[in-house]
């Protein structure tokens, strides 16, 4: 029996992955599916009938240690610390196509700083997104995208690594290669440091729009600037298309 557990704070990935159970026809195996104990919202993982985990109290990990053949992170919001990574099989499906922008949204910084973006599934170490790659793709990046277009570009092409992959992660029947060095990493102080606009930045308007639509995410209130009342006024880009025919 092949014990899997899942840990996500991702309610569209879980969804995916519980309609991939079908994949492992044949093979004896149960997955059990758990969000992060820092997850401050999780009534839709909850209704998918998940229950919370602390991967940084010592007893939860000797836990999944001693319970299960493999872990996989799907988006989770706690790091893994290096007794889980180091004692059990742990792979990351990571939003970020590694070594490039790890870390934070790396969308974000892939819109600025022009490398390349896309999903990354690796085995897991004790550095953030540093594992040797087991499957990769890459995404395009447009001039009208914002960092949401680009995001759902990248989740859809996890669902598909997943579709085509699953099973072969679940048996562990792939060919990891180490990473091609260690590539740059974005902490979540870069992402709100970009966030606070410098009023005063000299650049061109290519650049400008280029931070302003990395910043624009749907609903999420990123970029802003403090007026001089001492408020801060957010913003964000809106594309509207008309075709020229
Ligand atoms: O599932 P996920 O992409 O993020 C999760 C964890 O929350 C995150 O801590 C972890 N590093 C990541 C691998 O997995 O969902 P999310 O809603 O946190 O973020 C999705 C995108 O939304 C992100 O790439 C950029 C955007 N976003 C998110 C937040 C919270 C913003 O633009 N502003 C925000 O304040």
């Amino acid at each position: 029996m092949i014990n899997i557990l899942v840990i996500s704070d991702n309610v569209e990935l879980v969804s995916h992955m519980q309609t991939l159970h079908k994949k492992l026809k044949g093979i004896d195996f149960k997955i059990d599916y758990r969000f992060s104990v820092v997850n401050k919202n999780p009534d839709g993982l909850l209704s998918l009938g998940m229950t919370c985990v602390d991967v940084k109290d010592t007893e939860a990990v000797a836990s999944i240690v001693n319970n299960y053949d493999l872990v996989i992170s799907a988006h989770c919001k706690q790091i893994f610390p290096k007794e889980l990574v180091e004692n059990v099989r742990c792979i990351n499906i990571h939003p970020g196509l590694n070594p490039y922008n790890r870390g934070w949204y790396p969308q974000v910084f892939s819109i600025i700083n022009k490398m390349p973006i896309g999903c990354t599934i690796h085995e897991m170490n004790e550095h953030v997104d540093h594992g040797a790659i087991i499957y990769q793709r890459r995404v395009d990046v447009y001039s009208d995208d914002t960092s949401l277009e680009v995001y759902n570009r990248v989740q859809n092409a996890e669902k598909e690594l997943l579709n085509e992959y699953f099973k072969s992660l679940v048996l562990g029947s792939y060919k990891a290669t180490k990473m091609k060095g260690d590539g740059n990493y974005n902490g979540i102080e870069d992402f709100n440091k970009l966030c606070e606009l410098d009023l005063n930045h000299y650049g061109t308007l290519s650049e400008h729009l280029d931070i302003l639509r990395a910043l624009s995410h749907g609903e999420f209130s990123n970029a802003y600037f403090t007026n001089c009342s001492g408020d801060k006024v957010y913003l964000k880009l809106d594309f509207i298309h008309r075709r020229m025919k």
